[in-house]
């Protein structure tokens, strides 16, 4: 599904082509001064480890050059109406539709791991129990396609700060009822429009949108949105994720 015309897709295609120029930049720079970088470090390209290392710490502070550029972790998403919501709204997962897995309700809990004082496992209902924040933004998948929906849940940072989480860790990472994760850099997680959605147009999600829970957070591109959340670890390690460690940016901040 393409783009629809409208006042965001003028200022999203040039910054997506800006996103490119400026890895190109970055990731040519890095190959030109990689041997300068060895010498200086003191190690030859033969030691895998230290190299590493060091590819490592500037794809870091590549991340870290993102986010100051685009300051996505300071700033709102663009939020729609009712209106704009896209109808009907696309499946999208690394399989087809009928392979979405089905957790069911009963016997569900959310578990919580690392650097949180209260690691209870929560049930839907308890979570349901909870403040409930909505939101109608728009979705934007890096294979160059968005849509508009609406999803409700609980504000992911006012749960974490409920649970204890040590939200001075750099991560918190998801681990999702198919083979799917990811990792988020606290910042984003701790974002106001991050929710852990429970819903999809008023009606608990679906399988399909990642029943029983995903999380929405629309300042990153679709595929740092979790769905089928099964476990939660907030963590000073960064963790990956499915598609960052086939090679997507690991920031991918929209
Ligand atoms: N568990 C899980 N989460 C996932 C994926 C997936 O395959 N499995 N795909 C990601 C990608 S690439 C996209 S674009 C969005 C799609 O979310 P949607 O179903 O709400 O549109 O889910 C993301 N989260
Ligand atoms: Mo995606």
């Amino acid at each position: 599904m393409l783009l629809k015309p409208n006042s965001s897709q003028k200022l999203l295609l040039p910054r997506t082509k800006q996103v490119k120029n400026i890895e190109r930049r970055f990731f040519m720079g890095r190959a030109l001064s990689f041997g300068a970088l060895s010498m200086l470090a003191g190690c030859n390209v033969a030691d895998d480890s230290k190299a590493q290392s060091i590819l490592d710490a500037m794809s870091r502070w590549n991340d870290g050059v993102q986010e100051a550029i685009f300051g996505a972790t300071n700033q709102l998403a663009t939020t729609y109406t009712e209106a704009d919501i896209t109808d009907p709204f696309p499946f999208n997962a690394y399989y087809s539709e009928d392979k979405a897995p089905d957790v069911k309700e009963e016997g569900y809990k959310l578990e919580l791991t690392g650097l949180v004082d209260k690691k209870a496992p929560w049930t839907l209902a308890a979570l349901r129990a909870l403040p409930q924040q909505s939101q109608i933004t728009r979705h934007i998948c890096v294979e160059g396609w968005s849509v508009i929906g609406k999803w409700a849940g609980v504000s992911f940072a006012d749960f974490l700060h409920m649970v204890g989480a040590d939200t001075k860790a750099k991560y918190v990472a998801f681990k999702c009822a198919d083979d799917y994760y990811t990792t988020l850099d606290m910042a984003s997680a701790l974002h106001p429009q991050t929710i852990l959605a429970l819903t999809f147009r008023d009606q608990v999600l679906p399988r399909k949108y990642g029943f029983p829970m995903k999380l929405r957070i629309p300042i990153k591109l679709g595929f740092k949105n979790p769905k089928h959340i099964m476990s939660i670890e907030v963590t000073n390690e960064d963790r990956g994720g499915y598609w960052e460690d086939q090679g997507y940016n690991w920031f991918s901040g929209t």
